[in-house]
């Protein structure tokens, strides 16, 4: 499927109502007032935010009276085309050159951290890489069965230990077996955490510390995985894991559950934090890295 459709697809539940919505916006028409505060109110109830629709809705704004557009048909395409240029940045976020590249994968409980390991996973397999996955969450046992399976249906080699033990030290360990096995990219599970809870997110920068310290530069991509449908809560927790962390960027998942899907570009706009890629669905395929313009399209296309 080409990632329009995934997209598509995926934002498939929001065609009830804030795309639909957006849509039927940009029929025929004329611009008027009622149109820009319409289209304010469309925004926000997608999860956009009440700053970064003013911010969208001023930039449209200022297009058709640069443009001297008069068709609201003709407006969608400039809309289409904000909202790229607000979202590219997390385009083409791919991974630096090193051997082995370390990802770590961060976020609060269900957010979907485990499937999008084994995603991830998965899409460097067929990219020809030799993937190490690690069962970072050592809280549970159930975890590590978890990705244990998921490791099974990618077909690639999991570092795991004994449920209960210290993370940090089974990081210390997947480095060496890592480097040992001559693996392209380590891919780190971690247990979920509330991004409040000061002694956890200290216990993810010591992670992060002794990953680095086994194998300098590394990890070299940390990725929040958000749940699409949490709203306006994910830009609080992105704001408070890129504190504790610096992130590299987002990985929006369940984007196929929610009737929203505007999140995306409240996280860009506020926090500057690239999405990378986005969950659509929960089978080991349905994971697309992310396009700025595929996703304008997606939302504001019939
Ligand atoms: N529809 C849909 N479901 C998803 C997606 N990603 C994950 N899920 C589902 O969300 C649930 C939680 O996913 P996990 O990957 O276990 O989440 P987690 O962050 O590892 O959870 P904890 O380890 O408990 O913190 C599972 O039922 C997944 O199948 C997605 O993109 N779309
Ligand atoms: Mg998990």
């Amino acid at each position: 499927m080409s990632l329009l459709n995934q997209f598509k697809t995926s934002l498939a539940r929001s065609k009830s109502g804030f795309v639909d919505r957006l849509g039927s916006l940009f029929g025929s028409g004329e611009i008027n007032d009622e149109f820009f505060e319409e289209l304010e109110e469309t925004l926000v109830s997608g999860d956009v935010g009440v700053q970064t629709s003013l911010k969208l809705v001023d930039q449209l704004r200022e297009a058709i009276g640069n443009q001297k557009v008069k068709e609201r048909e003709e407006a969608r395409k400039l809309l289409i085309q904000i909202i790229t240029d607000t979202m590219s940045s997390g385009e083409n976020s791919t991974l630096a050159d090193q051997k082995p590249a370390v990802i770590l994968l961060v976020g609060v409980n269900g957010s979907g951290k485990t499937t999008s390991a084994a995603k991830l996973a998965n899409l460097y397999r067929q990219q020809g890489k030799k993937v190490l996955l690690v069962a970072g969450d050592t809280f549970r046992a159930a975890a590590i069965e978890q990705l244990e399976i998921w490791s099974g249906r990618a077909g690639v080699d999991l570092i795991k230990q004994e449920p209960g033990s210290d993370p940090s030290a089974l990081f210390f360990d997947a480095m060496n077996a890592a480097k040992a096995r001559d693996a392209d990219v380590v891919i780190g599970d971690t247990a979920g955490r509330l991004h409040s809870k000061y002694n956890l997110m200290k216990e993810l920068n010591k992670i992060y510390r002794v990953v680095g310290r086994n194998l300098p530069g590394a990890p070299h991509q940390v990725l929040l995985v958000v749940d699409a449908t949490t709203g306006q809560n994910a830009v609080a927790q992105a704001r408070s894991f890129n504190e504790a962390l610096a992130l590299d960027g987002l990985i929006l998942a369940k984007l196929d559950g929610t009737a929203r899907g505007g999140i995306v570009i409240n996280i860009q706009d506020e926090l500057e934090i690239p999405v990378s890629y986005v969950g659509t669905g929960e089978k080991i395929e349905d994971l697309a890295p992310f396009n700025a313009a595929d996703f304008a399209h997606a939302l504001l296309e019939d």
